[in-house]
């Protein structure tokens, strides 16, 4: 590594005079191919600007030299990120001339790991640093005390005229950074701003302690702060999950952790009463969302351990078996580990390879699991108990699955009777509309191209996810159908090798009633087709909200515009308006229903391939729609009345 390093600062500095061509061509790449540093120029690219420079400050903080992080949005969408540690070390090197600040800055890879020494920790999802931000900041502006001395560097995108310089004099410590993406480079460059207060909570309890003030001063009528600090670290993590679905908890938090060589390792865990899982993992503060060797250790272990204890204390008969579902049925769990390396691994590196963490999370977990339960019966007894009435619904589900495909083989005639089904018989290119209601289920019939998209119109009441077991969906008229058409199966039998067909689309309404079917649909997929998420075969339609049109029987001047939002809208009424100098009256249609639409419309504006637009749903819609279910749909009011009149205003896309 140091070797490494000295190399890069020759190439940046073998000729003092030429130090700006040789530093922009040391940043040229993450300008040409920014995907490869921040994984796209969309919107998480942008919020990843912001995640790369906060993760140096925690750095900092977990060094122990930081105690404070402040991260302010400013008018015209500048970032500033300001911590009270014991700054970038400054001093010239002494031979290339340049100060390591500045280092930092303009070489690739120079980033957090500069100055040596540190345990890195945190890392963005491609570990790399702030040079990459500089890059890909129209400007940037570094601000750095010492104690002594105030230092200050401007930089236009990645490159500068004048080196750090001191500006004044300071009796205080800390780095303070400023930047304005690029918007040559980002497609956006808006920030939004429960996304970086979630990632930024997130990092604040994974770093038990570090306080993180957050302000958005964008709007300076409104300005907007909140504190992150959480002393509980992960153990408030679970109850801030649990609380955010309102969920009644079973027992407390349990908290475990253990070290081995340079790893650590912390779990915090709680029971409740819902029916579904949440186990989140870390490694190195970064979420490995499709888990890994961590994930499986803690998973292996639990199971184990709360079968173990059921037999040494009567609680689980000789022939009872939990299953790991079982025991995670109810349960939030946050698991955390920091190495000194991570290996990631999977398409979308979200998976933690690192194959000796499983046996030392395995037997932390075992170990002190177990002496909790034994030291705390009262909580065991009710673990155990949720557990077992848990082995005992998927029993009975296993009973109700059997008795659903006696009853499919003896009627044979397995498709919905509903389903106005596709002509051709292979999968490839397939799509099937999922629809409420009756008239739109109609029009979908009559104008969809019959040979490769069927519709399915869903009929009678839905089944409250939130509240009932896998079991339940076997007997619900409006869920079966859609289980019976996809023909992959739910839950344990789900299989993706059987869907029909390649598309799964949903459309529903704009309005109000629609979002909750969609949100439920979404719900159900989330909770018992995972896998057709993650395949990214569903999608969400979007019909138009207007149709503006001239108010003219003249063919030479008829037209026709489908608006998707407001400002379309009155684009569109602008541009028809006039036309050869002739002035027209327009009619300006709202769509409050799919159903207020022709077929020949709807195929025109939601279907047909070419023509329409629709979404596909990703983990974090679907996660996103679970949380808003278990709070529209749990048992208290209050968290309900919070969540609507929050989102009352943009109620219409309450779930993408
Ligand atoms: F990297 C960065 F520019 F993005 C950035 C770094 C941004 C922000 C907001 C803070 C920081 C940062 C870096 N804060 N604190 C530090 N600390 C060091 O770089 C540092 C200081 C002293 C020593 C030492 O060994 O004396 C070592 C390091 C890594």
């Amino acid at each position: 590594m140091a070797e490494e390093r000295e190399e890069k600062l020759e190439a940046v500095d073998q000729d003092y005079g030429a130090e700006q061509i040789q530093v922009l061509e040391g940043l040229d790449p993450v300008r040409k191919r920014p995907g490869m540093y921040i994984g796209s120029t969309g919107i998480n690219g942008l919020h990843h600007l912001v995640y790369e420079i906060v993760d140096n400050a925690i750095d900092e903080a977990l060094a122990g030299f930081c105690t404070e992080i402040k991260v302010e949005l400013l008018p015209g969408e500048l970032v500033r990120v300001t911590d009270n540690g014991r700054g970038i070390p400054v001093g010239i090197h002494p031979t290339e001339g340049i100060s390591a600040a500045t280092v930092v800055y303009t070489v690739l890879h120079a980033g957090g790991k500069f100055g040596g020494g540190g345990y890195k920790v945190s890392g963005g999802l491609h570990g790399v640093g702030a040079s990459v931000v500089n890059a890909l900041s129209e400007w940037l502006e570094l601000t750095v005390r010492d104690g002594e001395h105030v230092y200050f560097q401007h930089f236009d995108r990645g490159d500068y005229k004048e080196p750090l310089k001191i500006i004044g004099d300071t009796n205080e410590t800390g780095t303070s950074v400023t930047f304005k993406a690029d918007d040559q480079i980002f497609e956006t460059t808006v920030y939004e701003h429960e996304v970086l207060l979630d990632r930024l909570r997130e990092q604040a309890f994974l770093n038990a302690g570090v306080r993180i003030v957050f302000s958005d001063l964008r709007n300076e009528a409104e300005p907007i702060t909140d504190v992150l600090h959480y002393e509980g670290g992960i153990r408030e993590f679970v109850d801030h999950i649990r609380s955010t679905r309102d969920h009644t908890p079973i027992g407390e938090v349990i908290y475990v952790s253990g070290k081995q060589g340079d790893a650590i390792a912390e779990v915090a865990m709680q029971y409740n009463d819902s029916y579904n899982s949440i186990v989140m993992s870390f490694a190195n503060n970064i979420h490995t969302k499709d888990g890994g060797s961590h994930e499986t250790g803690f998973k292996n272990a639990l199971t184990k351990v709360i079968n173990d204890y059921g037999h040494r204390f009567g609680k689980l008969k000789e022939n009872e078996k939990l299953t790991g579902d079982d025991v995670r049925e109810g349960l939030i769990a946050v698991i955390s580990v920091k190495l000194t390396e991570c290996e990631f691994e999977g398409q979308t590196k979200g998976r933690l390879g690192n194959p000796e963490v499983r046996p030392f999370v395995e037997k932390m977990i075992q170990e002190k699991l177990m002496s909790y339960l034994e030291m705390q019966p009262e909580v065991a007894g009710l673990i155990l108990d949720k557990c077992s009435a848990a082995r005992r619904a998927r029993e009975a589900a296993k009973n109700a699955r059997e008795a659903s495909r006696r009853k499919t083989a003896m009627e044979n005639a397995s498709l919905p009777g509903k389903l106005a089904d596709c002509s051709e018989h292979g999968v490839e290119n397939t799509e099937i509309y999922i629809v409420e209601g009756d008239s739109a289920g109609g029009s979908a019939k009559g104008g969809r191209d019959r040979r490769y998209q069927a519709i399915l119109p869903l009929w009678g009441k839905m089944l409250n996810v939130e509240k009932a077991r896998i079991d339940r969906v076997y007997g619900n008229e409006k869920l079966m159908p859609v289980v019976t058409a996809l023909g992959t199966g739910i839950g344990e039998d789900f299989d993706i090798e059987k869907l029909r067909y390649e598309k799964v689309i949903i459309m529903a309404d704009a309005d109000v009633d629609g979002c909750h079917i969609r949100t439920l649909l979404l719900t159900f997929f989330f909770r018992y087709m995972r896998p057709l998420i993650e395949h990214g075969n569903v999608y969400i339609a979007q019909p138009p909200l207007f149709k503006v049109e001239r108010d003219t029987k003249a063919k030479k001047y008829m037209q026709i515009r489908y608006a998707f939002s407001d400002e379309e809208r009155d684009r569109y009424i602008e541009e028809l308006r006039e036309e050869d100098g002739k002035t027209f009256k327009l009619l300006v249609q709202r769509y409050k229903g799919l159903g207020e639409m022709d077929s020949e419309q709807l195929w025109e504006t939601t279907m047909d391939p070419a023509r329409r637009t629709i979404l596909r749903v990703k983990m974090e819609d679907a996660i996103k729609a679970d949380e808003v279910i278990s709070i529209l749909m749990g048992d208290k009011v209050s968290p309900r009345k919070d969540y609507i009149e929050k989102y009352a205003r943009t109620v219409s896309n309450l779930d993408i």
